[in-house]
């Protein structure tokens, strides 16, 4: 077994780690340090302070300490506080759905399209609803890429149509049957009072009145998005921060052909 600060399994320097009981690592092992930031709706004073240190307390933190605070606004204080962590986790029970793929590179996608599918894939995108945020949907599918990750619109056996932000789902629908899409990659970051929800739903619907839903892939994506939330919500597939075109492209060509052979 490698040994060395830097092996993947921690136990190798540290025999006090109990995979069974984590917390937050500061300076020693199990010492449960913890840096939270948080806004209170109290005027910038003594009183502000202690009453975050009694609500860290109530948090699980032992020895909690305002380290910053200022004033936001009049009546509004925002902090930066230090405190142990009393809880742990037992990391060896956790198991997190994910997207079953193999993920390939642009040219190893664009060559199983050819072989499996045997023509080009059309995919339509957009941040849709009220949200205006592109740089996600845009890393995903912009011919420059993102992070060294060409995106879809460079592959050759993807035809992409990026529709952009504050896109209606009827909108989107609508430019999904003109172009007959295998796939709807929808991008959602505002998760303000679940609006990501309502939408993503609606959108779900829509596409079963319209008898769609079994006809394309439907993929959601944000930073707040996981595949376990997709799945729940009638998604094919969600992806979160830190993916790529490559992680997309490879998932829609191999589902593709997953269901060509069913
Ligand atoms: C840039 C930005 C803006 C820009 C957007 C410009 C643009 N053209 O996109 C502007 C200034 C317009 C903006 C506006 C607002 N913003 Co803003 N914004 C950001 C910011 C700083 C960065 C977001 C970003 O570009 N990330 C980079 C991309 C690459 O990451 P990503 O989106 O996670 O994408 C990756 C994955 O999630 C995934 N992915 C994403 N989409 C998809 C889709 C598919 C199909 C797939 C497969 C994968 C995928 O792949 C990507 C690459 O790995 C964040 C804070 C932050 N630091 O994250 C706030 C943030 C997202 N904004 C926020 C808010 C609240 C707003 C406003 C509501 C503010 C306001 N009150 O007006 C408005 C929104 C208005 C609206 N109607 O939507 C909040 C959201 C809070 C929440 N949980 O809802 C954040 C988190 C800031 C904060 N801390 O409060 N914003």
């Amino acid at each position: 077994m490698s040994g060395g600060l830097y092996s993947m399994d921690q136990r190798d320097f540290d025999q006090t780690l109990d995979l069974k009981k984590v917390k937050p690592y500061g300076d020693t092992m199990n010492d449960g340090k913890t840096q939270m930031s948080f806004t209170l709706p109290v005027p910038c004073n003594d009183e502000a302070i202690e009453a975050a240190k009694q609500l860290m307390k109530k948090m699980g933190f032992e020895n909690p300490q305002v380290v910053y605070y200022r004033e936001l606004t009049k009546g509004f204080t925002f902090f930066n506080c230090y405190g142990n962590c009393t809880h742990n986790v037992d990391y060896t029970s956790i198991h997190v759905p994910k997207v079953e793929s193999t993920v390939m590179d642009m040219k190893e996608t664009d060559t199983f399209i050819k072989e499996n599918i045997g023509r080009k894939i059309v995919v339509v995108g957009a941040s849709t609803g009220t949200d205006a945020h592109t740089v996600g949907i845009d890393a995903i599918m912009n011919m420059k890429g993102y992070a060294g990750h060409y995106g879809i619109e460079r592959y050759e056996m993807f035809e992409a149509l990026n529709m952009g932000s504050q896109i209606p789902n009827e909108e989107f629908i609508a430019k999904a049957i003109e172009l007959k899409a295998d796939a709807l990659l929808v991008s959602q970051t505002v998760t303000q009072k679940d609006v990501h929800i309502k939408n993503l739903v609606e959108l779900v619907e829509m596409m079963e009145a319209e008898g769609l839903r079994d006809k394309m892939l439907l993929i959601c994506g944000g930073p707040r998005i996981s595949h376990e939330l997709a799945k729940e919500l009638g998604y094919d597939a969600g992806f979160s921060m830190n993916s790529y075109a490559d992680d997309v492209a490879s998932y829609i060509a191999q589902e593709m052909n997953r269901r060509l052979n069913k």
